[in-house]
């Protein structure tokens, strides 16, 4: 039985993984951090009793911060495969707590990398490093011929999250090429799902689709509509993290869908998942959006209504304006194709929270209530 390692497993992409692992009969083990509320949500429904036989899935406390204990859990589990997606993963907290993020996603890389050297596993331990299309930072004048992001773009971070995971790309290479290592990096654009954490944009708009088409919130404050991103699913994602690590030689890949869509079209499409039709008017902080037609009965939202208004505390210092990837190598090489395009993403996103939210209706129409740790 092979075994793996992933750190950031109560993590979006920790999840799916973990779920890919065990259907492919892995022993999964999971890096989680302490922390006084349970955060393990994601992953409750992989947990199985340490007591009974042929447990397969095993969490261990832990931080990307502290080498010994990374050390410790190498050594104990001896993986076959480690699956780096442990980071501060939001670009505009970066700049909240920049050296924050550098220890956890630039040097967090290097105390995988040096645990496995360490412990002599070398030859062992193969490493997939959670890299990203942040590196590239969405300069104009990077893009390939064709007009996509590939393996050889160079790079132009735009934010301390970008500029750490920089260093988490290059030391993965480089202990690749010093000491023989099986590290590579996975180059993922933007990938979303019903387990995406709240405050990234997709699903604060399908979060905000489904209340507001339920009365429970009037209006959702975004920042730039403009940007542009190339959005997948994050279980067609993690099946190609896995098949990097299965590959002979030890490579970099780009993995994408190679289509990119403003922000404001992706609201436009998960209001209409809910029967709402979204006109926008006027620009920059001016822009809003409002009601022009709403045809589903179930939820009713007066024509005219004003739902969506730009705020300009979420602008960033420095952005990345548009990011598209090309997933030829990845398609050839591993031959990896995603399952879904964006309709089908915003479709069981928001299906996911209208349902949540109906569910919390009900229960506080019965005089229950939930408190949910995000609003
Ligand atoms: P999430 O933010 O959903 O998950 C991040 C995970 O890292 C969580 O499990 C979190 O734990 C954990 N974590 C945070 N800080 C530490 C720390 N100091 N030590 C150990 N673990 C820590 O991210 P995603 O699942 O979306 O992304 C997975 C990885 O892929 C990240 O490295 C991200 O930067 C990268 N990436 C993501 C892309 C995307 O579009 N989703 C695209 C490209 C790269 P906790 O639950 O306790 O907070
Ligand atoms: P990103 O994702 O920064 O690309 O990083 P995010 O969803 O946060 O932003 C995407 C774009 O939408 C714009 N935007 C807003 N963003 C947020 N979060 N909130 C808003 O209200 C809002 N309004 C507009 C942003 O300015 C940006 O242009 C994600 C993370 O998962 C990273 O960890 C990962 O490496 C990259 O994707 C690839």
């Amino acid at each position: 039985m092979k075994i793996a390692l992933i750190t950031g497993i109560t993590g979006q992409d920790g999840a799916y993984l973990a779920e890919l692992l065990l259907e492919k009969g892995y022993m999964v083990h999971g890096i989680k951090r302490r922390s006084s509320l349970f955060n393990t949500d994601r992953i409750d429904h992989l947990y199985q009793d340490p007591h009974d036989k042929n447990v397969r899935f095993k969490l261990h406390y832990g931080d990307l911060t502290d080498s010994t204990n990374l050390i410790r859990i190498v050594q104990e589990i001896q993986p076959d495969e480690i699956y780096n997606l442990g980071a501060m993963s939001h670009v505009k907290v970066s700049f909240d707590s920049p050296e924050y993020v550098a220890n956890v996603d630039g040097i967090g890389t290097l105390r995988i990398l040096e645990a496995v050297r360490i412990l002599g596993l070398e030859k062992k331990t193969r490493i997939y490093q959670a890299s990203t299309s942040e590196l590239y930072g969405g300069m104009p004048e990077n893009k390939n011929a064709s007009g996509f992001y590939d393996e050889h773009s160079p790079f132009y971070p735009r934010s301390p999250y970008g500029v750490a995971k920089i260093y988490g790309f290059w030391i993965t290479k480089n202990y690749r090429e010093a000491y023989g290592m099986f590290a590579c990096n996975g180059i993922l654009f933007n990938h979303e799902s019903p387990l995406r954490g709240e405050t990234f944009v997709t699903r604060k708009i399908t979060r905000a689709v489904a209340k507001i088409a339920q009365g429970l919130q009037d209006k959702l404050f975004l920042g730039n509509l403009e940007a542009e991103r190339d959005w997948g699913h994050a279980k067609d994602y993690v099946e190609a993290m896995w098949r990097i690590l299965q590959q002979d030689i030890p490579e970099d890949y780009v993995i994408a869908t190679g289509v990119t869509t403003k922000v404001r079209e992706f609201v436009r499409m998960a209001f209409a998942e809910v029967g709402i039709t979204i006109d926008f008017k006027g620009e920059g902080v001016e822009e809003k959006g409002f009601v022009s037609a709403c045809s589903n009965p179930e939820f009713q939202v007066a024509i005219g209504t004003e739902v969506v208004g730009v705020d300009p505390s979420y602008f960033r210092p420095t952005e990345v304006d548009l990011l598209i990837g090309d997933p030829t190598k990845s398609k050839t090489k591993l031959g990896w194709e995603p399952k879904y395009d964006l309709a089908a993403l915003v479709k069981e996103m928001v299906a996911v929270d209208v349902d949540h939210f109906k569910k919390e209706t009900l229960l506080k129409s019965h005089g229950y209530t939930i408190k949910n740790q995000y609003e």
